[in-house]
Parts: structure tokens; sequence; C-alpha cells
């Protein structure tokens, strides 16, 4: 046993040398930084609002604190994205002059809230642009709140926020054209915007004041309170809220209304209607059509909205 004891002890510490060696010149390097962990935003002044400027909220109060660039390299690392909760895009279109492609927003998978809004507008063309863009939020699948203003509905296609489950509520207004040409092109699809909303299936409060959207409120079936005051020349051709059964508060105000279904199973707590039909001061036609559930207190909401010409039932197929 003796005779081993020595060789044992030097393959010990020859062992013991080996792995407290330093590690090889190839493995010191340290890591360079992959491609992955800096997100691309294509647009430069998206990008900018980002790095150089005050967009990320951090207490919730709608007030930018702090730029997104936490280690100050000039580039968006992908924890510096995913850290985001509040994000708040104000751009100044005066001096952009075009409005922000905001591909790269679907690395920020942990916003809550994210507000797209601007000053200034583009007023100098005289066609529709050719080029639409598209939102696409999909990918934020924690969004709560999403407010989007002040977007030249003619150089939009769509908003694509489907499957956002968590969001409770949706400010999408004043978007509407800057071009109209005659009176007959308001109606044009190139005004309008595209709402895609399937699977919102939490939202409860949707605004869409003086804008040019297409919805389709089946979309958003636990909607509460839904605003779409003065669309001014934006109004559908049938104000269609027959999906919406647990609406309470609507703002239909200063719109021209042909087509009116309000059969939902249920009544509205408030039903604001102004300069409509017989309202003081009213400069718009009453509605042509009004669909209603069979009860009395829905039938005295719409007193205003109709006359003698008006057809009003209650037994209306969708
Ligand atoms: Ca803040
Ligand atoms: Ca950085
Ligand atoms: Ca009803």
């Amino acid at each position: 046993m003796k005779r081993y004891f020595v060789p044992l002890l030097l393959f010990s510490a020859l062992f013991l040398a080996a792995s407290c060696e330093p590690e090889g010149p190839a493995d010191k390097e340290p890591e360079p930084p992959v491609a992955e962990d800096i997100i691309e935003i294509p647009d430069e002044h998206f990008k900018h609002l980002l790095v150089n400027t005050n967009s990320i909220d951090t207490n919730g109060d709608q007030e930018g604190d702090s730029d997104i660039d936490l280690n100050n390299d000039g580039e968006i690392q992908r924890s510096e994205a995913e850290a985001v909760q509040g994000l708040l895009l104000h751009f100044d279109y005066t001096t952009i002059e075009r409005y922000v492609d905001l591909s790269g927003i679907e690395h920020f998978i942990n916003v809550t809230s994210l507000t797209v809004t601007g000053k200034g507008g583009i007023y100098d063309i005289n066609k529709p642009d050719p080029k639409l863009l598209t939102y696409d939020f999909t990918a934020l699948k924690k969004l709560e709140f999403l407010q989007v203003n002040h977007l030249a509905s003619n150089y939009f296609e769509k908003f694509d926020l489907r499957g956002l489950t968590n969001l409770v509520e949706l400010d999408l207004s004043h978007n509407r054209p800057t071009w109209y040409g005659d009176d007959e092109d308001y109606k044009e699809p190139y005004n309008f915007i595209e709402v895609k909303m399937q699977g919102l299936n939490r939202l409860k409060k949707m605004s869409f004041l003086n804008s040019f959207l297409y919805v389709d409120f089946c979309e958003v079936p636990a909607l509460q309170i839904l605003d779409m005051w003065y669309l001014e020349g934006g109004e559908p051709e049938t104000f269609d809220f027959h999906c919406l059964t647990k609406l309470e508060w609507l703002n239909i105000s200063e719109n021209h209304i042909d087509n009116l279904i309000l059969k939902n199973s249920s009544v509205l707590t408030t039903l604001l209607v102004r300069d409509i039909g017989s309202a003081p001061n009213s400069y718009l036609p009453h509605v042509e059509y009004i669909c209603i559930d069979d009860i009395s207190e829905e039938f005295e909401q719409i007193a205003t909205l109709r006359d003698e010409n008006t057809v009003v039932v209650t037994d209306c197929s969708f």
C-alpha cells in the first residue's frame, strides 16, 4: 500500500494544478455581443425618441421619466426593451414631415401602457399616399392601455390589435384624413383605418372621437363605455351596437346617422345624442332607421332622434 502513496499524492497534486490553471487565451476573451442582444429599430425617428428623450414612464403617471438607454451605448439592448412597462411616443410631425414606422415595437413585450401621439400634421399632399403604414401591436400581450392619436388616416392601412387579451382601454381619437378631395371622396376606403380587434375580450372602454375608422364591435363584446362623438365624415353606414350586450354609456353626438341599431338585450344608462334631430340647436337630420329593444325606456331614449319619417322597429336581424 505504502509504495503507491506517493504517486497517488503526486497525481492528485497534478490534477489540482491542472484544474487551477488559468483558462486558455481562446476562452479568456469576453463573448462579443451577439446580434440578438441589440434590438433593431429601423425608423431613425422612433429610435431617436427611445434613446435620446424621456419616452419611458417608470411610475405610470403618463409623464416621461427617462430614456431607454440605461448603459448609454446608443443602442437598445433586449434587456432594456424588456424592462419597459410604460412607453410614451410623442412625435413632432412638423419637423419629421412624415409618419413614423413603429417596426421593432414587437420587442417591447412587457409594455402595459403605450401612447403614440404627436403634434403637427402633414397637409402638403393633394392625393392619398400610395405607401400606407400599418401599426402592428399584436406582440404586446401585456398591454392594458393603448392610445394612438393625431395620425392622418389616409396614411394608414390598419392598426392590428388582435389577441391583446389584457387590453382594457383603447383611445383612437383624432385620426382623420388630411386629404378629402371632393365631398363624395369622404367615404373612400383610403380615408379610413381598419382596426383589427379579434380577441379583445376584456376591452371595457373605447374612444374614437373625430376619427375615420373601420371597426367591428362584435370583436369587443365586453365593452361598457364607447365614445364616437363628432366623427365629422367618418360615420359608418350603420351605427351597429347589437353585439355590445354590456354597453352602458354611449356618445354618438354630432353625427350624421342613417341607421342605428341599439337592440342588444339591454338598455343604456347614458345615451348622448347632442345636435341630432330634435335636439336643441341641432344641425343634423333625424335618423332614418332605428332598431331598438322592445323596452319602453329605450324607446324614450331615442325621442329626439326620430320624427314621423323615422322607421323604428324592434325585430331587426343583423
Ligand atoms: Ca412618469
Ligand atoms: Ca443601451
Ligand atoms: Ca338596447
